[in-house]
């Protein structure tokens, strides 16, 4: 839409990923307002749209990686594997682009450098890289959570000869590795997935390894014809699973500890999830994530099958040396990662123990050894939750920079706003349960919550709303909490905690307390008239 005479949006939405498109989609067909997308890219889709790296893939199964607003788009698409994969996903979201003739209203190739709110104007006034200017009631960050790369600034790197990659910067003709050399820096979600893909086509792969992760078999096959009738006769069934558990996830959790069990039952659970595969494994009991004994149960089970597959034992050592609970870290789903460990074109060094001093023109030293390389391909990860939002140059009352606001890390009420920031609601913001969730479930709860919060406004002719100082501190208070009734904390280079990027403040941004209880808190916030927000006209 339009905006009005004066040139002034009701909202501008930056990202038009998962979150930007269902907000545009809400607030315009739904409150009939004058929304405009900023989206930096050349096209939607936000994360699924920049991570275009060998073997990116979705971990949430597909049937549920899914908007579940719309009955016509659930029976209308359909999914070809059990994850699915970067391709895919983009065109899902390019139909849903095209199906809700939501381009109209983005702008592409735009990115958002400053959004300042003007208090005697009450209007937020964006600029962009570009130096265009524009003007709304509301400004919505839906920038995503994982979408700043994090390059290490490891000395050398601009005298490198061969070429190199970030994971999330990937060149949409894709890279080829036929008789390269490649060393991957990086074992996490990314890097695990890559790897496999990598070591297939290169003629040799070298992965850098700081921290060992563990990772469960994805079991990832196409749909079958039965599959897909199920799930489309089931989404209301499979849409009350996601809600009401802690992940989002379309499984329950075990209502059983591991600690109960005998050596031989926990044995057959383990054995039993880890052929099902998934993110699902963690399943299994539901103490892995609350109870560091149990926990060990599921270590020492995953430890027990990365021997078995690989066969060098020196280099199962080194993938096995674990410091952190198992799912402390995000954890990893993967497809023959540890299998490619017995290719003889990989192999595997330990960072810890001899770490990377430089990249020199031919490759990457570490304290022993100079590694000669083709390409080093960065599966680095980024700096999460705050980057995002911190790369924009956010200001609020009295000029107060979000940089400043968030010094000693980031204080938001229910992850959405922000006290000092006027009418600026964060999807997906730092303090909401999103990254320990299924995306689109926090996402469709997050955008929906918004769009209520805004047509309450409406309808009472006010113009104003803020996060209460207090509401904010309470709100990290009990982030905390949720997050020290949990192993999570634990998992000391997790980006949870901001902790892979130097620098950043240890605080663990997400909310541990689970999607399910959040939204009922989010709700309650609701009905008691947006308790812990000022409103005003
Ligand atoms: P992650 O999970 O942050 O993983 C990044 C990996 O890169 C991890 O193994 C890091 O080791 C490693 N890393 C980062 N910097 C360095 C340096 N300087 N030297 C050596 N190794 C380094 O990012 P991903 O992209 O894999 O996944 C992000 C999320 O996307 C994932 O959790 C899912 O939610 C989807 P470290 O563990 O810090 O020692």
């Amino acid at each position: 839409a339009a905006a009005g005479r004066s040139g002034v949006y009701d909202a501008l939405i930056v990202g038009a990923g998962f979150s930007g498109l269902y907000q545009l989609l809400r607030l315009r067909d739904r409150l009939g307002l004058a929304a405009l997308v900023l989206e930096a890219g050349d096209g939607v889709g936000g994360t699924w749209y920049w991570n275009r790296y060998p073997g990116a893939r979705c971990d949430s199964e597909s049937h549920s990686y899914s908007y579940y607003f719309s009955e016509e788009l659930l029976r209308d698409w359909e999914w070809s594997e059990r994850y699915p994969e970067q391709p895919e996903i983009l065109r899902y979201l390019n139909h849903v682009a095209d199906r809700f003739d939501l381009r109209r209203d983005i702008r592409f190739g735009t990115r958002v450098s400053a959004a300042r709110h003007d208090e005697a104007e009450n209007l937020w006034r964006v600029t962009t890289e570009a130096g265009e200017s524009f003007a709304a009631r509301f400004l919505i960050t839906a920038v995503g959570c994982l979408s700043t790369a994090n390059v290490p600034n490891i000395p050398g790197l601009d005298e490198f000869k061969g070429e190199w990659y970030h994971t999330g910067q990937w060149p949409h003709g894709g890279v080829d590795f036929t008789g390269k050399r490649v060393g991957q820096i990086g074992t996490g979600s990314t890097g695990i997935q890559a790897a496999p893909v990598i070591a297939a086509q290169a003629a040799h792969l070298t992965v850098f390894q700081r921290t060992a992760n563990y990772s469960v078999p994805a079991r990832n096959a196409p749909l079958s014809p039965d599959f897909l009738r199920w799930s489309k006769e089931n989404h209301a069934e499979i849409r009350r699973v996601m809600h009401s558990t802690t992940n989002g996830h379309p499984f329950t959790i075990s209502e059983r500890s591991a600690l109960d069990a005998t050596p031989e039952e926990r044995l057959s659970a383990y054995e039993a999830a880890w052929e099902k595969g998934g993110l699902q494994f963690r399943a299994a009991f539901r103490d892995i994530l609350t109870d560091k004994a149990a926990n060990d149960t599921a270590a020492e089970f995953i430890r027990a099958k990365i021997r078995e597959i690989v066969k060098d034992p020196e280099t199962a050592a080194k993938l096995t040396a674990f410091d952190h609970p198992f799912a402390a870290k995000r954890p990893p789903i993967d497809t023959e990662y540890f299998e490619t460990f017995n290719r003889p074109n990989v192999s595997l060094v330990d960072v810890r123990a001899s770490p990377i001093e430089r990249i020199t023109p031919r490759g990457i030293e570490t304290r022993d050894a100079e590694h000669e390389l083709d390409v080093i391909v960065f599966a680095t990860g980024f700096d999460a939750m705050t980057g995002p939002l911190l790369n924009i140059d956010i200001r609020g009352r009295g000029g107060l920079r979000l940089k400043d606001a968030w010094a000693a890390g980031p204080r938001t009420y229910l992850g959405l706003g922000v006290p000092g920031f006027p009418n600026l609601f964060t999807v997906t913001g730092p303090g909401s349960p999103s990254v320990l969730c299924n995306m689109p479930v926090a996402i469709e709860q997050h955008v929906e919550w918004i769009t209520g919060c805004i047509e309450h406004m409406r309808k009472r002719g006010l113009g104003l709303i803020e996060a209460e100082a207090d509401a904010a501190d309470r709100w990290v208070e009990h982030v905390n909490e949720a997050a020290d009734a949990t192993l999570l904390p634990q998992a000391s280079s997790s980006w949870y905690l901001g902790a892979n990027v130097p620098g950043k403040p240890r605080v663990f941004m997400p909310y541990a307390g689970g999607m399910a209880w959040y939204r009922g808190i989010c709700e309650d916030v609701a009905a008691k008239g947006y308790e812990g927000f000022a409103l005003a006209d």
